[in-house]
């Protein structure tokens, strides 16, 4: 290894000698270069049985930091950079983030396959090579705009292979080419995420924005992420795009097993498919019918794509459950449609129960019904989120098939979530635990001996200190913004949906910011900070972003309360700004309507990193408060079978709750107060005003006075510091349960059997 380092340094002499400036982007390349050949020194993972994970976001973040943890080589390199005169940040600032994807269900698939190759286990990813991935989020008169986002240039790890598939549509065929990037791990062997593009996309189709022309799939099937869906030829293109993916991996899959000697009509004995969410459904299909074409029958081959096949959903919420018209299929993928038809039919035979069918009697197809009846497997995962599917959601289905269902609760790659966003971290705990806690998760807990030593906890809190410095000289940098590092940090970050409830996050700084005007000073300046995209046709989540960016606006300008409060929204959320804003936080915002977040992955990203949590019964958030006790966690609101009573009865009026009380009245109103006006737009105010007097389909006035409470409460606990670095180092001693290093275990053993 030593030696080989030493190329990197020839490298850049060698430009030297030339007289020539050395840039950042030379240091990178050279950099990559090298890790590229020793990634591909390592061997492939071979093993009797083989896994795909098969999804349609994979939400990498940039590479080069956890590959050089990966490959051990981090810190030596470190060394040679800064000997160069550079920092390790500005050489990563060169790679462009591969932001294939959304958010949780993404970046899930992505902690995966990390874990996967770190464990060794035989398993490659498979999905879409999409030349632009989430929009780039822009702000402008306090509104969101979305820009283009082409991820991909020559700072890449991909690299392009030609395949001989061909995919069927009903008017000819498509080709794919495909790219494939290694993902290493730490016992110096690797797995292939393998990505499929259309040969020939036309990025000159794209408009203004993100507009562009949907009707021409010949050439623009792979060019976005989750194409607009709000009209037909929207909805169409999606499933083009899925069919794409799913007969590129089935016909993949079907390759390798003739290449390796498996046996077709035991395949489930070799292959392992792992369907993430419904996107990838149609594999199913498509298998059946590949094999079909191979000579067997439907019912041959349905049995051997029901050993194969395995279903995670990951989420409740109706109108994220996708079903697609019977009469779209037939026009995009009539070759499917016997098929369907078929398993519908014998579905029909095993249970009449109109919730259980396949095509329902509005002649729409229900993928995750597919994935139920055919497929060996069904997880939620978090408990809570399974135990809701199996007892009120998929309820006929887990009467049908009690076995198929279980619970993976997710988990986060410690590589990326400690080792690469806190190395200062990481490398604390690993010099007091005497072990490396990326690899061995459980050690952390040993870290309770030291619940007691104030040199401990304050080293934790310096650490701390450290990064919110680190976090305000970056956000100065990026945004030209002044924040306090000594400020309470107190943070939400994720995608902006309602039922997440950034809008309750927003009373309670209209809340703060009426207390203060009134007098009330708090001990300390409190940073609320944001962090959060919203889908672009999704109008109520831009008016929320629409409101808390007037909020800081009207903040920044009030003298009497800026040096108390303060409201920063980080512009363009993705994997790299989660990777600096966690490690900085002290509260993490996990609010979610109770129910109705299916798992959360931050909130664990939150807690390793030492933040403590302030949220909902929901998702994981019950997880992490049972691992560390509810004096280390701040909970608060109704839970979810209150919540679920209330949609049953339809009996939630959110203005009841309004007019019963003066303090919500007062928030809620200040929405469209003459100075919000005056800074913001007032349709999108009153929209908003409207939407929670009127609908509040999430319920924010059912909880929000108790959040307020239980915020304050933890505000006013921050200030006895050793009693809160207490609870930092509980909850970093417990969060070792989350690594998705566990996750992978627990699917492994029970379902993929690798
Ligand atoms: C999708 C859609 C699409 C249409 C409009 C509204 C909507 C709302 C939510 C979704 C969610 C799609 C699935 C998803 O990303 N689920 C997330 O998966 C994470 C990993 O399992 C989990 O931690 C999050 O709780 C869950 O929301």
């Amino acid at each position: 290894m030593e030696k080989n380092l030493d190329m990197i340094v020839e490298q850049i002499s060698k430009i030297k000698k030339e007289n020539k400036k050395v840039y950042t982007k030379d240091v990178y390349e050279i950099i990559q270069k090298y890790m590229k050949l020793e990634i591909n020194k390592t061997p492939v993972i071979e093993q009797e049985r083989k896994l795909y994970y098969i999804s349609a976001e994979f939400l990498l973040g940039k590479m080069l930091t956890c590959n050089a943890v990966n490959l051990g080589i981090l810190e030596d390199l470190k060394k040679i950079v800064e000997n160069e005169g550079f920092t390790w940040d500005e050489i990563q600032d060169e790679e462009k983030e591969p932001s294939l994807g959304n958010g949780g269900l993404g970046r899930l698939a992505a902690c995966f396959l990390d874990s996967i190759a770190n464990l060794n286990l035989a398993g490659d990813g498979i999905g879409l090579y999409y030349h632009f991935g989430l929009f780039e989020q822009k702000f402008k008169d306090n509104k969101q705009i979305e820009v283009p986002n082409k991820w991909f240039d020559t700072t890449s790890w991909f690299t392009k292979k030609d395949v001989l598939f061909k995919v069927p549509y009903k008017n000819g065929y498509l080709e794919p080419i495909l790219y494939d990037m290694e993902i290493v791990g730490r016992q110096h062997t690797h797995n292939i995420l393998h990505l499929f593009d259309l040969k020939n996309v036309d990025e000159s189709l794209v408009r203004e924005g993100i507009e562009f022309d949907k009707q021409a799939v010949d050439k623009n099937l792979t060019l976005f992420l989750y194409p607009d869906d709000s009209d037909e030829a929207g909805r169409k293109l999606r499933i083009y795009q899925q069919y794409f993916m799913v007969s590129c991996a089935a016909q993949m899959i079907l390759e390798e097993a003739d290449q390796r000697g498996w046996k077709i009509d035991e395949l489930d004995q070799y292959v392992v498919v792992q369907i993430n969410d419904t996107h990838p459904t149609m594999i199913i299909l498509e298998f059946i019918r590949l094999l079909k074409e191979r000579g067997f029958m439907l019912n041959q081959a349905m049995k051997i794509v029901s050993g194969m096949c395995a279903y995670t959903n990951h989420t409740i919420l109706a109108e994220a459950l996708e079903t697609w018209p019977y009469s779209y299929l037939k026009d995009t993928v009539p070759q499917l449609i016997e098929i369907i038809e078929a398993l519908d039919a014998v579905m029909k035979e095993r249970n009449s129960n109109p919730s259980t069918a396949i095509i329902d009697e509005n002649q729409n197809v229900h993928m995750a019904h597919i994935d139920i009846h055919i497929g060996k497997s069904v997880n939620g995962v978090a408990k809570i989120h399974t135990d809701i599917l199996k007892e009120t959601e998929l309820k006929d289905f887990y009467k049908m098939y009690p076995t198929k269902f279980n619970n993976k609760t997710n988990g986060i790659s410690f590589r990326r979530w400690l080792c690469t966003c806190n190395p200062e971290l990481y490398l604390y705990l690993k010099k007091i635990l005497k072990n490396d806690p990326s690899s061995n998760p459980n050690v952390l807990k040993r870290l309770i001996m030291f619940a007691d030593d104030e040199e401990v906890i304050r080293t934790l809190q310096k650490i701390k200190l450290h990064k919110k410095q680190e976090w305000v000289k970056h956000m100065k940098k990026k945004q030209g913004i002044d924040l306090n590092p000594n400020a309470i940090f107190d943070t939400q970050v994720k995608r902006l949906h309602e039922y997440k409830r950034q809008q309750m996050n927003a009373l309670y700084i209209i809340y703060k910011l009426l207390k203060i005007r009134r007098g009330w000073k708090p001990q300390r300046p409190i940073q609320v900070i944001f962090g959060a995209k919203a889908a672009p046709a999704y109008t109520i989540a831009k008016d929320i972003i629409h409101v808390l960016l007037c909020l800081a606006e009207i903040i920044r300008n009030d003298a009497s309360v800026s040096p108390y409060l303060q409201v920063c929204f980080i512009e363009n959320y993705n994997v790299s700004e989660a990777e600096k804003v966690i490690p900085a936080s002290d509260i993490s915002e996990q609010i979610s309507l109770a129910s109705k977040e299916a798992s959360g992955t931050g909130n664990m990203k939150f807690m390793l990193n030492g933040a403590i949590t302030l949220g909902t019964n929901d998702g994981a958030n019950i997880e992490i408060a049972k691992l560390v006790g509810k004096e280390n966690i701040y909970t608060f609101g109704k839970d979810s079978n209150t919540v679920i009573e209330h949609y049953k009865n339809c009996d939630y009026v959110s203005k009841d709750l309004y007019e019963q009380s003066d303090e919500i009245k007062e928030l809620v109103d200040f929405i469209v107060s003459d100075e919000m006006l005056e800074v913001g737009n007032q349709e999108s105010l009153i929209r908003l005003y409207r939407e929670i007097l009127n609908k509040d389909w999430f319920m924010t006035l059912l909880d929000v006075e108790e959040y307020i409470q239980c915020k304050e409460q933890m505000l006013n606990d921050y200030e006895n510091r050793l009693k809160w670095g207490k609870m930092m180092l509980k909850n970093i001693a417990m969060s070792g349960f989350f690594s998705s290093d566990r996750t992978i275990n627990e699917y492994n053993e029970d379902i993929w059997k690798i």
